[in-house]
């Protein structure tokens, strides 16, 4: 059978082993039509069914998370934990609180994570969580509770050397401290089992960062091969959350002006450069809105609908929000303005469209597995200082981070040239990631 036949039948057992789950089928397509060439030149993954091994997880969890809120009310969620691949290391990756959570949405995420940890070079597997518990609203009880809950039944299938969860959408240092008081309390062990832990008991500097200076880092880089940079550059950059903050930190670090952020209500424009000290007390303290910033800087303006950011003119747009909230519509709007980077801080958030269209278009586009790495490799560093009962500088971890993003930047960028896509990211990270997970199933024989 030809490579492309492989991939179509795949891709169909696909579609009927897993009906309804929209994001994992866009997620698998993706990844396995950037295979072709590599197939091509390597029988052995089709002889050793490597590809059909890939698409299907080695385990997925799935359970009752019954909690009581503030009114004594009893409340009944739902919990996942996919664990997709072990090929590489233990599985690593977050941990989603979002009423939007379904297996799709987690398979989607287990799925993407695979590739994207052996990217970052380091010894991590591939898995997912969540719950579709909706933190908006809840008081620090409610949380807490349902935390707990949700761990008493996690803690029996992870481990620090099984299973590492950390932060999502959602889950941010609040929730992974109530999960890992509950785990250690039930299992009786201090240990590495959560990255993104405060730094007083096990975190590492930089994880909070990580994931938007990453995406920086490695815009930066491409920048420097084209001999550009970011000073000067108008920059968008949406959702307000983890990722974005702090991609705006560094992008402003750099020299650029961010003039445009989001949540799920509406945009915020502000053409004398988002305050980002605003933002961070509006969204990591008070948990508010982002309109309320307008309230604030009378010289910004606030829109209804996060969609419409993508009209605002922009040399570079970094997607940190959620999956599919760039579609074709946006990308128009983006080549339209002269946009000349599309970088994906969040996980998909591009519509397959609205890629090949920035792509068409000569717009560079770094796919998320590659530009949004950053969280999980320092995740990786704060397991090796777990590991070695140590705490690295801040120094130290961000020096790290930004040689691992140059790395990503440099293997995706050979991989797509070497197999005929020069300056296709998504093929050059879907190849780079791959090649490295199939080799070690290879080795490790059908398991
Ligand atoms: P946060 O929960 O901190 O922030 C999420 C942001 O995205 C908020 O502004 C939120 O708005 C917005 N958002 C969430 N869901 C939607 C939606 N359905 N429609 C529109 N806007 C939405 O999450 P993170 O910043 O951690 O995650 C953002 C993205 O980055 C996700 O795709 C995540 O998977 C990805 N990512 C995160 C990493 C990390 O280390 N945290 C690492 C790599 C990728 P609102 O407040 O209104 O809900
Ligand atoms: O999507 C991601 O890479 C994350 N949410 C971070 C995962 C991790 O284990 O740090």
């Amino acid at each position: 059978m030809s490579s492309k036949k492989v991939i179509e039948s795949v891709y169909e057992l696909v579609l009927k082993r897993n009906p309804g789950e929209s994001e994992f089928h866009q997620a698998v397509k993706e990844v396995l039509d950037s295979l072709v060439t590599v197939l091509d030149e390597n029988p052995q993954y089709i002889e050793a069914r490597i590809l059909d091994r890939i698409v299907e997880p080695e385990r997925v969890l799935m359970f009752r998370v019954p909690w009581v809120d503030d009114n004594g009310k009893v409340q009944v969620n739902r919990g996942f934990r996919v664990q997709f691949s072990s090929a590489i290391g233990p599985y690593k990756g977050g941990i989603r609180f979002h009423p939007s959570v379904y297996l799709g949405i987690i398979k989607f995420l287990g799925f993407e994570q695979v590739f994207k940890n052996s990217l970052t070079g380091l010894m991590m597997g591939g898995g997912k969580g969540g719950s579709d518990f909706d933190p908006k609203g809840k008081s620090d009880n409610e949380v807490m509770h349902f935390c707990q809950s949700f761990m008493t039944e996690l803690c029996k299938h992870i481990g620090a050397d099984t299973d590492v969860p950390a932060g999502d959408i959602g889950v941010g240092g609040r929730e992974i401290g109530f999960m890992f008081g509950q785990y250690k309390r039930i299992r009786n062990e201090f240990v590495g089992v959560l990255t993104g832990k405060g730094l007083n008991w096990g975190g590492s500097l930089v994880r909070t960062e990580a994931t938007g200076y990453g995406l920086v880092y490695i815009v930066d880089e491409l920048l420097k091969e084209k001999g550009d940079s970011f000073d000067g550059k108008t920059v968008v950059v949406s959702g307000s959350g983890n990722v974005a903050i702090y991609a705006v930190e560094k992008v402003q670090q750099l020299g650029g002006k961010v003039v445009a952020m989001s949540d799920s209500n509406g945009f915020i424009y502000d053409p004398q450069g988002i305050k980002l000290d605003t933002v961070k007390q509006l969204k990591e303290v008070e948990r508010k809105r982002i309109k309320e910033y307008t309230a604030i800087h009378k010289s910004a303006k606030y829109t209804e609908g996060c969609a419409g950011i993508w009209n605002v003119k922009c040399d570079i747009a970094l997607p940190s929000a959620t999956q599919n909230e760039l579609d074709a519509a946006g990308a128009k709007a983006l080549i339209k303005n002269g946009c000349k980077v599309v970088a994906e801080g969040a996980n998909m958030p591009t519509t397959p469209d609205a890629a090949d269209l920035l792509i068409e278009n000569k717009v560079a586009f770094l796919p998320g597995k590659a530009a949004n790495a950053g969280g999980v490799a320092v995740s990786g560093l704060e397991m090796a200082q777990n590991s070695q009962r140590y705490a690295w500088t801040f120094e130290r971890a961000d020096a790290e981070l930004k040689n691992i993003m140059v790395n990503i930047y440099k293997n995706i960028n050979a991989a797509a040239e070497k197999y005929g896509a020069k300056g296709n990211y998504i093929v050059g990270a879907n190849i780079a990631g791959f090649v490295k997970v199939a080799d070690s199933m290879l080795a490790q024989g059908v398991v």
